[in-house]
């Protein structure tokens, strides 16, 4: 009986890159893909410099091994820069001290790397982002890692520099001696302005956190469980 009621799976996704590659316009057009021309219009042209941690959470319905699971993925997007620019200008360290403890933080289920194809320097420094992040102990056995060329309307991304940036991903991952396996390092291509890759980059996210997210059951299948195993005994 308890089988046949929902399932449910909630995982953090955590964009990583310097500032400008486009981790806020990303994680929006993530949640709600479908959006209208002029909604993605307003989304590329308002979205302003990031000072604050960003949140945004979407759920959808998927089937894993013949059952539904609702897979809800909460998006947790940071500032970009290092550095201090202002007096004013919050940078990415102060913002995540204050979220530290934060528990969504404590593991990640989605790491996104991030790079602007038109700037090499936002590629060089995804090794400093992915440092980070092993530092932090956020990768874990039921990460995925995805490797983003961003803004693919700009310039083509190189395959071959993709295959070689997954191979460095890993070499990390085999330093630090995590349980995650090569499957569980992908890349995807983008582009924000022409929609390219969204839909595949949320079904990959979706799918992942049904499947290897935090899992739970809901009220109801709860409730179920407890009346059965009060008829049990
Ligand atoms: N041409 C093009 N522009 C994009 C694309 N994605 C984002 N942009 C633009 O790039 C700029 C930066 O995007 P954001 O999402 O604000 O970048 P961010 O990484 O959040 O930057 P910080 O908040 O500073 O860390 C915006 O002007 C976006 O409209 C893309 O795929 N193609
Ligand atoms: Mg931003």
């Amino acid at each position: 009986m308890v089988d046949e009621l929902r399932h449910y799976a909630t995982g953090s996704v955590i964009p990583l890159g310097d500032g400008f590659t486009g981790k806020s316009v990303l994680s929006r057009l993530l949640i709600d893909p479908q959006l209208s021309d002029e909604k993605l219009n307003n989304i590329l042209l308002k979205t302003r410099k990031s000072y604050n941690i960003e949140i945004e959470f979407s759920s959808e319905e998927v089937i894993v091994d013949n059952s539904p699971v609702t897979s809800t993925f909460q998006f947790y997007v940071f500032p970009g820069q290092r550095q201090k620019i202002s007096d004013k200008s919050t940078t990415f360290d102060e913002i995540l001290d204050v979220f530290d403890c934060f528990p969504a933080l404590l593991k990640v289920s989605v790491l996104l790397l991030i790079h602007d194809v038109t700037k090499p320097h936002t590629l060089k420094s995804l090794e400093m982002w992915l440092r980070f992040a092993l530092v932090k102990n956020w990768i874990y056995e039921d990460t995925l890692i995805v490797f983003l060329s961003n803004k693919i309307d700009l310039e083509p991304a190189d395959d071959t520099v993709i295959e070689q940036v997954k191979e460095v991903i890993y070499s990390y991952i085999e330093d630090h001696e995590l349980q995650v396996g090569k499957d569980q390092i992908k890349s995807v291509k983008t582009s924000c302005v022409k929609m390219v890759g969204i839909q595949e980059l949320r079904d990959m996210i979706i799918e992942w956190i049904a499947k290897r997210g935090i899992k739970g059951i809901g009220i109801r299948a709860l409730e179920e469980e407890i009346k059965e195993e009060k008829k049990e005994n």
